[in-house]
């Protein structure tokens, strides 16, 4: 069995994806999600440019050894760009391999271990009340876990307040749009904020916030203390995770569940976090983390520590990657939980996927593979278009994290 080809498909049905599609010569194909928000175009060239001529004439059916001569064979490790890139390559070997095998990816990883992927919706507004209302809305869709981000009085654009309810897209500008940043406004308002959610739709339902890497690890942990009355499923990205032993100084001030790893693309990038028990869930996700054979060593680590997964799983990342990450999620056996922004209706065209949600939970389906195809010519319909992620600077003109 060869690859014949190997393609890259841009396109933009409300937001920029990045795919790739492996065909073969006998009449199989994958696909895989290669898509880096606001660095779509290096990703797509990396495929391009310097993998998809290594993988004319290769074998699909040897994934690992695929995985392996991509990343040592580039002798430039890890890194965001090459990353996405592997594991685009890797999903739509996946794919081609439960096709082969007419089944869904999940059993061949060791089968069903639950019977549905808990997910997580995003609620936000622009204040409290108008925040507590959206939750509502999400626990009347049936979502058990819902995140909760709202506008702060004070601060301009506070991170995870889209302009779509359904569909948050913060990329949104040619040039990145400003925000800025409070550290003082919104470590007072946190606090109002879940008290007033839990007054309004009790203790059952699971919530989840992101602080979007904006504190330093002491106010981290401040904020996680004061977070505690509340119950929070997890709180995320408290602190920029460069800094891996950072974490041990929030740990020692709060027992509020800690989550990390959206930007992370490499197991060394969360060794420390998980070996030293630093994080209660490891976030990497097949698109950047280089696909589901390298999450897959993550998770097994994960597991040692009781450390559990919880996949980014933003609007950015297409149908593709989701459709392989709730096969993941099926099958691994220590999962948290799955975050799932809705696609537009427009990228749900363009991607034709089995999974589907109910009652809460996504099911990845039955269909061979991932249970995700791509529509080329409903895809080159909407031609790319250049877009950045935000920016955020303190009062005083500073850069800070975004
Ligand atoms: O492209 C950046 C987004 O994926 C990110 O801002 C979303 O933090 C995010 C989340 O938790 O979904
Ligand atoms: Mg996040």
């Amino acid at each position: 069995m060869k690859i014949t080809n190997a393609k890259v498909i841009v396109c933009s049905p409300g937001r920029n994806f990045v795919t790739l599609k492996i065909e073969t010569d006998q009449g199989l194909h994958g696909i895989g999600d290669a898509t880096l928000n606001g660095r779509e175009l290096a990703v797509a060239s990396y495929l391009e440019d310097h993998v998809a001529p290594l993988l004319l004439n290769s074998d699909p059916r040897r994934i690992e050894d695929t995985w392996q001569r991509l990343y040592r064979g580039a002798y430039w490790r890890r890194g965001p760009v090459t990353m996405s890139a592997i594991a685009a390559v890797d999903t739509a070997l996946w794919d081609i391999k439960g096709k082969m095998a007419n089944m869904p990816v999940y059993e061949l990883l060791g089968g069903a271990s639950r019977d549905g992927v808990m997910v997580y919706g995003h609620a936000n507004g622009s204040g409290i009340e108008h925040t507590t209302d959206e939750v509502g809305k999400y626990v009347s869709l049936g979502y058990k876990a819902i995140r909760v981000q709202s506008g702060i009085p004070g601060v301009h654009g506070a991170y995870g307040v889209g302009r779509g309810q359904m569909y948050y897209e913060p990329a949104d500008g040619l040039m990145p749009t400003e925000t800025i940043w409070d550290t003082a406004a919104y470590l007072r308002f946190a606090p109002k904020l879940f008290e007033r959610v839990r007054e309004v739709h009790g203790s059952e339902i699971h919530l989840l916030h992101d602080v979007h890497h904006r504190l330093t690890p002491i106010e981290a942990g401040r904020l996680g203390k004061s977070l505690e009355p509340f119950d929070l499923f997890w709180m995320e990205d408290c602190t920029p995770a460069e800094n891996q032993e950072g974490f041990r100084l929030v740990r020692n001030h709060t027992t509020t569940p800690l989550a990390v790893g959206e930007v992370f693309n490499s197991i060394h990038d969360c060794r420390t976090l998980i070996e030293e028990q630093l994080i209660d869930f490891i976030r990497a996700t097949v698109v950047h983390a280089g696909g589901i054979t390298h999450l897959r060593q993550i998770a097994n680590l994960a597991a040692l520590y009781q450390v559990r997964t919880g996949s980014h799983g933003a609007t950015d990342l297409s149908p593709a990657c989701m459709g392989a990450a709730l096969n993941f999620d099926l099958w691994v056996p220590n999962f948290g939980i799955q975050e799932y922004m809705r696609h537009t209706p427009e990228t749900d065209e363009v991607f034709p996927h089995a999974y589907s949600f109910s009652d809460g939970y996504l099911h990845p389906g039955d269909e061979p593979g991932i249970g995700v195809d791509i529509d080329e010519d409903l895809a080159a319909k909407y031609p790319y278009s250049a877009k950045q992620l935000p920016i955020a600077r303190l009062k005083d003109g500073s850069m800070w994290n975004w």
